[in-house]
């Protein structure tokens, strides 16, 4: 066997950010920049001798020819085993997944989810521990400590492994499992949902619709709605996972998912339209005419469990990351299940469903997930609402103004200013954070602030402390607003703002958010200066 050890260089800005490593394709393209990465990841661990790692990725730009490196390395390394999904693809849930089911010691998954793709695009790597999760802070902090340091990696000299092929294959002592990217996944998703009554109201008339961006969740989606339950030919569209994802923006949100939006917000509208991101595990969800909210999705999917098989005995508990609205702790509340808040990114929820303390999660952004795996999932929440759509019979409009009727609407948007200069962006903050000691009791407009911190997490269950996790600005009628900037993005800072304010009277919550909110958007600029110091008279995006 041909190991070699070489030697390399530490590269300073290997920091994981909120999920992983991102960077744009002409970085990892550097010499050793990858290798070192990987091999830092190895260093951080123990014990993953003889183990079997689960690898896989979005399909985008650099997907191929860093799975060939990272399986030599695994090898030179002493992996065990590797299983890696067919044409390199695993969607982020099916790496999770995987991971759990064959009791794998982790898994690496190369994405940068929703941001572009191509040779000028975005590239990533991420590392998942034994629970199918995102490694928590602690294990992403060692990995860049390691990474300061590494003077050298290992690699075997091998021809390469051919990834189309099922089935087992040699690399010096470790195997190489090339497996269907869907078949597991798929089965995990009829073991929670009721498919028979799902496939029964497609038949019965039920459209829809299923964007999968050109990004990853093309092979899972039309299995499983096309095939699997039976829905129309053509139901998903842009379902060929493509290098570049044809040019588009793989995330699912108003802007970014504008075929899906075009349809159902035009003529002969589906009934129900859904999107998925690059790794699969974010998702949008539409009506006819109609938006949900993903504050409002997480709450009415933990509302409406006892319909879906999987969720039918109840919930431990919900989880919500910090700037997500609180509709969800309405729902918590009614049916007396604990609730906790947590920091942005799903690597905080893992301890709590370890531990059992809740059943369903999500964010914000286009985020929802269970105990099923240890990621967010997209194709999950569109089941969900299909087996809902299924046992309710009635309109996505009519099951959201149901609930805000009975809960009482959390208005809610999101205001991202992308491509900010990093000066600028953090000047913004450190101007903001000065002076949050004095915010409290002065009246901003008709609004009377109650708090305004820096979010400090400490997890219930490990006691670890995560600290400076976003600005929150809150007032006593209940509004906020959250300020942070992105952990995601490869070029400048993009800095989100999140609004909410609460609406229990229910002739008055039929209002466009941005109406519903201008007050608290007045205000957010002036506290913060945004217009100012960015030098965006508006955001780049709103969703
Ligand atoms: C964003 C979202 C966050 C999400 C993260 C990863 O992070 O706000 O909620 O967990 O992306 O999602 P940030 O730091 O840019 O705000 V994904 O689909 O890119 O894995
Ligand atoms: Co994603």
């Amino acid at each position: 066997m041909n190991i070699h050890t070489v030697a390399t260089q530490a590269f300073s800005d290997q920091k994981p950010g909120t999920s992983g490593l991102r960077k744009q394709v002409p970085v990892f393209q550097k010499r050793h920049y990858l290798e070192n990465f990987v091999q830092s990841i190895f260093d951080s661990l123990e014990g993953y001798q003889g183990q079997t790692l689960v690898l896989g990725g979005d399909g985008r730009y650099y997907n191929r020819t860093a799975i060939q490196t990272i399986l030599k390395m695994a090898a030179a390394n002493g992996w065990g085993r590797v299983l890696v999904g067919q044409g390199g693809i695993l969607s982020t849930p099916a790496v999770s997944n995987l991971i759990r089911q064959n009791g794998a010691f982790g898994g690496i998954i190369l994405s940068a989810s929703h941001n572009p793709g191509g040779p000028e695009g975005d590239f990533g790597i991420k590392y998942n521990i034994s629970n199918g999760g995102p490694a928590p802070e602690k294990v992403t902090d060692a990995i860049y400590a390691c990474s300061l340091k590494i003077e050298a990696y290992r690699i075997l000299e091998a021809g390469d492994v051919d990834l189309d092929r099922l089935g087992s294959q040699q690399l010096g002592e470790m195997t190489v499992e090339v497996i269907d990217s869907v078949a597991d996944y798929s089965r995990l998703m009829q073991s929670l949902f009721d498919f028979d009554r799902i496939r029964d109201r497609l038949r019965g008339g039920l459209r829809i619709a299923i964007d999968s961006m050109h990004a990853v969740t093309g092979p899972y989606a039309t299995t499983i709605f096309e095939k699997e339950l039976g829905a129309a030919a053509g139901t998903v569209f842009n379902g060929k996972p493509l290098e570049d994802f044809g040019g588009g923006h793989p995330d699912p949100n108003l802007v970014y998912a504008h075929d899906l939006v075009e349809l159902l917000f035009g003529d002969r509208a589906p009934d129900f339209g859904a999107a998925s991101d690059g790794d699969g595990d974010r998702n949008m969800i539409l009506g006819n005419h109609f938006f949900v909210t993903p504050s409002d999705s997480l709450a009415i999917l933990a509302a409406n469990a006892s319909l879906v098989p999987a969720y039918r005995n109840g919930l431990s508990g919900i989880a919500r990351s910090m700037p997500t609205s609180a509709a969800a702790d309405r729902v918590a509340q009614a049916l007396n299940l604990p609730c906790y808040e947590t920091p942005t990114g799903w690597k905080f929820f893992g301890n709590l469903l370890d531990a059992d303390r809740v059943t369903l999660c999500g964010e914000e952004s286009f985020g929802t997930g269970s105990n099923h795996v240890r990621e967010k999932d997209g194709l999950w929440a569109v089941l969900f609402w299909l087996n809902i759509l299924a046992v309710r019979e009635q309109s996505v409009a009519e099951i959201v103004q149901e609930h805000w009727r009975t809960y009482g609407r959390n208005y809610y948007s999101r205001h991202d200013y992308e491509g900010v200069e990093s000066d600028r962006a953090s000047t913004l903050v450190d101007k903001l954070r000065s002076q949050l000691p004095s915010l409290t009791g002065q009246k901003l407009g008709a609004y009377t602030v109650a708090y305004a911190d820096d979010f400090r997490y400490e997890d219930p269950v490990d006691g670890s402390i995560s600290e400076q996790q976003g600005i929150r600005i809150g007032f006593e009628d209940g509004s906020r607003m959250v300020f942070r900037l992105s952990g995601t993005g490869t070029a400048g800072a993009t800095l989100r703002l999140y609004l909410e304010r609460f609406e229990g009277d229910t002739t008055k919550q039929g209002l466009d958010p941005q109406v519903a909110l201008a007050d608290l958007i007045a205000i957010a600029d002036e506290v913060a200066q945004i217009t100012t110091l960015t030098g965006f008279d508006q955001p780049t995006v709103i969703t």
